[in-house]
């Protein structure tokens, strides 16, 4: 492998919608640069990306692909993303380690909800980007609405530097205003010819140059006094004010393609090699959030951005070098465990191939085989240096299923395979409830959670299937209501004997004192399942002994673990005992226990009772057009919007909705839209359930608790 200096690098993430492109572009581009021979298509499974089974399977990509290739003595990376929402995780991870986002556009549908989404992540984390405009030849393909819709949504920095002569069928050239030349491609693409730009376009080219030679001049006061006394800027000029412009995301240079008939490439890799940023001109973000340059001059140290595992190989790690180079036989540390690690060989990957290097150069991306426990996030480093970078921010989950086992068994085998499913995906999540009595995995859509039963069958050839998963219902009470419970036994020797006078009440931040009682102590109990006990104890004149106290709280606790109604966790209860009496013999800790238990378990079903069930705050993304849609299946759903906010032609809708209502949701939404809406949502509150549906619950509850 050759070796390169660290200027002479690029770690480029291809992003955008799926089905833009980004595959077909990445093999296009190893192919135009001559590091490979062979040029693939996604049609006929043998990209170089897209290399596992169930990608070829399903003619798209789902995990990131590492792959590189050679321009000119440059080795540019390239992150080869998944474009579905649901494999974002993938996504995330290139963000951490790309020096440039290369957005691919699909000129046949302009900007698509996924991009918007790849834009703020990239825009968060301060990534140079760049546009591609792609599948120009298609019969729809409409490159000015296209370049509308950008800048609506980006910005004005989004500028042109090439455009298209034609499009459709007729695509063959492409006009670029930074060089004032007419790149016109043979049938089959590849090499093209360099032609000046036909007087048809002269007018339509000057003004496409203007605007970016003063959208460069104008982030650059040195640039801009050459520009307004020379009246224009050369080559050279506009190549160093990209540059800056670029990296600044001041500007958002747009390119042209065709991927798959391999027009365009050549241009794009030469912007990439001579303009683009290299990793050392990049900050990367420490975990204290503040800037971090890295060099050739420190240290050895390495960012993990990515894991996985292979077959007959074992754990792969996926690493930026963030110091001097990275060697087989190096002793680090992993600053997460603090883990001795010896640094085995290490590839540099073209998708499914692996080719052995004896060092992997600062800022460059590489593989290490068999670390121990490492993940996705690990700053790895000599033992006496003290640098860690941000881990990865995955994004949040959106849909949920119980796994069930067919085979009894099988149970450690799952924990296994759902650990290692977890570590090399860290956007998928694993919760063992014991509340629920349910394995729960948390995913970001349907088709995640489908790639994750296919792995769980094939690679783990586990019998398992999906179900629904239970709701973590809540009980509480409406109304206050006194009671009393004498516990009596007396059964041959020792009896028992305990009475308590409780008073139950729903409890809310901020409620008046009990006057009318005489409160000598109070604890507010946070429940670990969320909302609050409070436990006020009233006694007067020592009727129950202080020591009997903890009992009878714990007898309460136990019924609040196990509520009165159908058996899920109670909250928000405030709990006065005020009266009771004790024998001198048989009143002892356990009769106190059972007296407070039946005491409020009596006042709670009395007390009006109330089901509670957990909503959630969501944030619906979604083309115009399907928002009649949306809103009428949100209010189908028992959902609350609470507000409404547009970007362009895209729409975004806050709502309150109840889990419940959300167990398919992720998938309605996508094929209510036709794939273009994604959503959000994190957990807001828990709130009453309507009456009907509390009914049916504690039927179904009580009717399982029969069998
Ligand atoms: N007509 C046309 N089809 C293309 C072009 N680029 C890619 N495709 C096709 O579009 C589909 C999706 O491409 P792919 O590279 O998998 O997109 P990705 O999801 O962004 O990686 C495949 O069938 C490609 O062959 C292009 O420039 N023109
Ligand atoms: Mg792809």
């Amino acid at each position: 492998m050759k070796t390169y200096q660290p200027e002479s690098i690029r770690n480029v993430a291809l992003l955008g919608h799926s089905g833009s492109g980004k595959t077909t572009l990445a093999e296009t581009m190893i192919y135009e640069s001559g590091t490979s021979h062979k040029r693939g298509s996604v049609e006929n499974h043998n990209t170089f990306s897209d290399y596992r089974d169930i990608e070829k399977e399903k003619q798209k990509s789902i995990y990131g692909s590492l792959l590189h290739l050679d321009w000119r003595g440059t080795k540019i990376n390239l992150l080869d993303t998944p474009g579905s929402s649901d494999f974002w995780g993938q996504v995330s991870e290139s963000l951490y380690v790309a020096d440039t986002a290369l957005f691919v556009l699909n000129s046949e549908a302009g900007v698509e909800v996924g991009t918007e989404a790849f834009w703020k992540a990239a825009e968060k984390r301060g990534i140079p980007s760049m546009f591609v405009v792609n599948k120009l030849d298609g019969d729809k393909s409409d490159f000015q609405n296209t370049v509308d819709m950008a800048r609506e949504r980006f910005g004005r920095g989004v500028v042109i530097v090439q455009y298209p002569y034609s499009e459709g069928d007729e695509f063959h050239a492409i006009i670029d205003v930074l060089k004032m030349t007419m790149y016109e491609f043979p049938e089959d693409g590849g090499r093209p010819d360099k032609l000046p730009i036909p007087e048809s376009q002269k007018a339509q080219a000057e003004l496409l140059q203007n605007e970016l030679v003063e959208a460069i001049a104008e982030n650059d006061e040195t640039l801009l006094d050459l520009y307004f006394e020379h009246g224009e800027l050369d080559e050279y000029q506009m190549r160093d004010g990209l540059q800056m412009s670029l990296k600044n995301r001041d500007i958002f240079p747009l390119f042209c393609s065709c991927a798959s008939r391999n027009m365009g490439t050549g241009r794009i890799l030469g912007f990439l090699g001579n303009v683009s940023p290299s990793p050392i001109e990049r900050p990367m973000t420490l975990k204290d959030e503040g800037e971090y340059y890295i060099s050739e001059d420190s240290d050895p140290s390495f960012y993990v951005f990515k894991t996985s595992s292979e077959a007959h190989v074992g754990d792969l790690t996926y690493f930026k070098t963030t110091g001097a180079s990275i060697k087989p036989g190096m002793d680090l540390v992993n600053r997460r465990t603090m883990d001795s690690l010896r640094i085995g060989a290490l590839y540099v990957n073209q998708g499914a191939k692996r080719i052995e290097t004896n060092e992997v150069v600062t800022g460059d991306l590489g593989v290490a085989v068999k670390l121990k426990d490492v993940l996705s996030g690990d700053t790895v480093t000599k033992k006496e240096i003290d640098l860690e970078f941000l881990p990865v921010s995955y994004p949040v989950t959106t849909m949920r299923v119980a796994v069930k086992l067919l085979k009894e068994g099988d149970e450690d085998k799952l924990g296994t395979a759902l650990n290692q499913i977890q570590k090399e995906d860290p956007s998928a999540h694993i919760e063992y409830s014991q509340e629920l009595q349910q394995t729960i995995l948390h995913g970001l859509g349907e088709e995640h959670l489908n790639v994750i039963l296919h792995q769980l069958k094939e690679r783990f050839k586990l019998d398992v299937e999906y179900i629904k998963p239970r709701i973590p219902y809540r009980e509480t009470i409406t109304k206050r209501v006194d009671t009393r419970y004498r516990h009596k036994k007396q059964s041959g020797g020792a009896g028992q004997y305990a009475e308590v006078y409780l008073s139950v009440e729903p409890w809310q931040e901020g409620m008046p004192d009990r006057d009318d009682l005489n409160v000598r102590d109070v604890q507010e109990i946070d429940l670990e399942w969320g909302g609050k006990l409070v436990f006020q104890n009233c006694i007067v004149g020592g009727v129950i002994d202080n020591r009997f106290m903890p009992a009878i709280l714990k007898g309460i606790m136990d019924k609040m673990s196990n509520g009165p109604l159908s058996g899920c966790r109670a909250r928000d209860i405030r709990v006065s005992v005020y009266d009771g009496s004790m024998h001198s013999v048989d009143s002892n800790e356990a009769a106190f226990k059972t007296a407070a238990l039946m005491a409020f378990r009596d006042a709670f079903l009395k007390a009006s009772p109330q089901l509670l069930e957990p909503v959630y705050e969501i944030e619906v993304t979604l083309p115009a057009v399907y928002m009649g849609d949306v809103m009428s299946d949100l209010s189908s759903r028992r959902g609350q919007i609470q507000g409404m906010d547009s970007e362009g032609s895209i729409q975004k809708v806050k709502a309150i909705v109840p889990l419940q209502e959300l167990d398919q949701y992720t998938t309605r939404l996508k094929s209510m839209t036709q794939g273009t809406a994604t959503y959000t949502r994190k957990f807001y509150d828990y709130s009453a359930v309507p009456h009907d549906i509390q009914k049916r619950i504690i039927e179904e509850t009580l009717a399982a608790e029969e069998v």
